[in-house]
Formats: structure tokens, sequence, C-alpha cells
């Protein structure tokens, strides 16, 4: 199965990337399928992504800037991991394993590759507790057709950082072409973007996946268990900056941080150094979004 990500035209989310699929590399070997789905128009980029012998796919998402509101905008490569079920280049592949650029592995993925595909997709639940929406259900229009989406209450909070995706599934009955229509007309409604819309859209039909394939470094077990480690909150570099709300520079932390920091050069250490205390900048990768009806929630 291919570990996919997906980038924009962030520098952060670029080495990101890097360590990402050079830990990946560590533990499957250097001929481990994986696919960059790359929604921007920078040739430097491009250039950087083929430097790391990482294969790209240049892909126009159907939700961009032109058919998301502008409060999306910041994180517009967020949205695009919704598509992957569309992307020519994984036009053969029934499942993949989709990757935020901000994970590392640890420890191999045997056990997600070879386990059953999940009915739609599986991801892990947040450390969260259940919460009601203020809208009980959502609407959507598509080929002249109005349909309505009950809200999955009471709304359990999945991490769409790790996603195993069900292409074949997305495929068929034109689910992906439904979802979307779904994603574009209630972006608005939602509390946190890409993660809110698979959420509230796939409710009950989301399968849990175990801790182990998601687990942030501020939770104590993360070192002992965690296969996949999500920088979720803190990136590796943000030291300094005072955290809004919780502190989460706690527990595995900094071993986490010193593990990604091997993973580069001197170069990108200093790179990626240099990004401390610096705010979060245009698009950042260390997005700290306020939802109005979750907690605080975190990229
Ligand atoms: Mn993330």
């Amino acid at each position: 199965m291919k570990t996919v990500f997906c980038i924009d035209d962030n520098p952060r989310y670029l080495l990101l990337l890097k360590a990402a699929v050079r830990s990946l590399r560590a533990l499957h070997g250097d001929a481990a399928p994986l696919l960059c789905v790359y929604g921007g128009e920078d040739e430097a980029v491009m250039a950087e992504v083929a430097s790391e012998r990482i294969p790209l796919a240049h892909y126009r998402p159907r939700l961009n800037r032109q058919t998301l509101p502008a409060f999306t905008h910041p994180m517009i490569g967020c949205f695009l991991r919704l598509e992957l079920a569309l992307v020519p280049e994984l036009a053969d592949d029934d499942a993949v394993l989709y990757c935020d650029s901000d994970t590392f592995f640890l420890r191999p993925l045997d056990a997600l590759f070879t386990a059953p595909v999940p009915a739609y997709l599986g991801m892990v639940r947040e450390a969260t507790a259940p919460f009601y929406h203020e809208h009980e259900k959502l609407a959507y229009d598509f080929r002249e057709r109005r349909y309505t989406v009950a809200m999955p209450f009471p709304i359990w909070t999945y991490s769409s950082a790790v996603t195993l995706f069900n292409l074949a599934r997305f495929r068929r009955r034109d689910l992906v072409e439904h979802f979307l229509a779904f994603s574009q007309q209630n972006v608005q409604y939602i509390g946190n973007l890409d993660q809110s819309l698979l959420n509230y859209f796939f409710g009950k039909r989301i399968t849990r996946l175990d801790d182990c394939w998601n687990r942030p470094p501020y939770q104590a077990d993360c070192l002992d268990t965690a296969h996949i480690v999500h920088f979720h909150g803190p990136k590796p570099w943000e030291i300094s900056k005072p955290w809004p709300g919780d502190e989460l520079r706690i527990n595995c932390f900094r071993e986490m941080r010193r593990r990604w920091y091997e993973l580069l050069s001197k170069k990108e250490r200093e790179l990626a150094e240099s990004w401390d205390g610096r705010g979060p900048g245009a698009g950042q990768a260390g997005n700290f979004f306020p939802a109005p009806h979750e907690k605080t929630q975190l990229s």
C-alpha cells in the first residue's frame, strides 16, 4: 500500500515531508511505495521533491481558492487529502495510507498494511470528549437533488492526520463526488476544516484505528507505543514561543523533536531552527485554528 503525503507551497511542509519520507525508508526500505500530492505551481518545490526521489503527483484540486471561502485560504492545503480518490496517479490504488507531513515513522507499518481495509476510512480518535454540534443536520445539493446528513451525535473527533482511505469505496456510486459537494457547501458550518468534513460526513462509518498509528509526542506513552508520531500542536522547531491553550511540549516532545532533527542534514537543521519563534507565517504548517464548536484544534 502506498503512503501518501500532501503538500502546498509552504517550505515548512517540504522539510517535514523529507523527514517523514526518510523515516519511512529507514523502516521499509528505499523502495517503499509512496506518493507526494502537490497542489501548488512552484517548479522549485517540484524540483526539491524530485531531488529527494519522491514520486510526485501534480494535482489541481477542485476544492481551491476559487471554490472555497476566503477564511479557508491560509490552510487550503489541508483539503487536498479529501480528493485522493480523484488523483490520476492513484487510479490503480484501492487503498492508501494518507499521512500529514508533520508525522514520522518510529516503528513499522506492516500491521496496518496487512489488516482488512476499512469499509470507508480508518482514523485514530483524538483524546477529546465527544460533543454536540449546533447543527443537527447538514444538507447539500448534488445533481439537482438535495441530500441531508445527520450529525453523528455524540460526535467523537477522529484525527485526519493519519487516514487509511478505501479509495475503491470512495469511487463507487460517486461517493467522492457526494462528499466534495457536501464539503464545498458546508465548509462554513464546520469547526476544523478537512477533519470536521470527514468526521461529519462519514460519522459512524469511520473505522477506529489503534492509537499507535497516530500518537502525539505530548502523550506519555508515545515513545513506547507509537508507530506513527504526529506533531499535533507544536512542530519540532517550536520551542520558545508560548503555545496557545494547553502546554503541549511535555512528556515525549523533547525526545521526538530530537529524533526528528536526526533525520535532517546540518543545513536543514539550521533552517528548521531559524523558524522557531518566528510566528506562524502565511500558510503555516503549525496551524492553530480556533473552532467555534470544538475545543482547541491543532492540525
Ligand atoms: Mn498535522
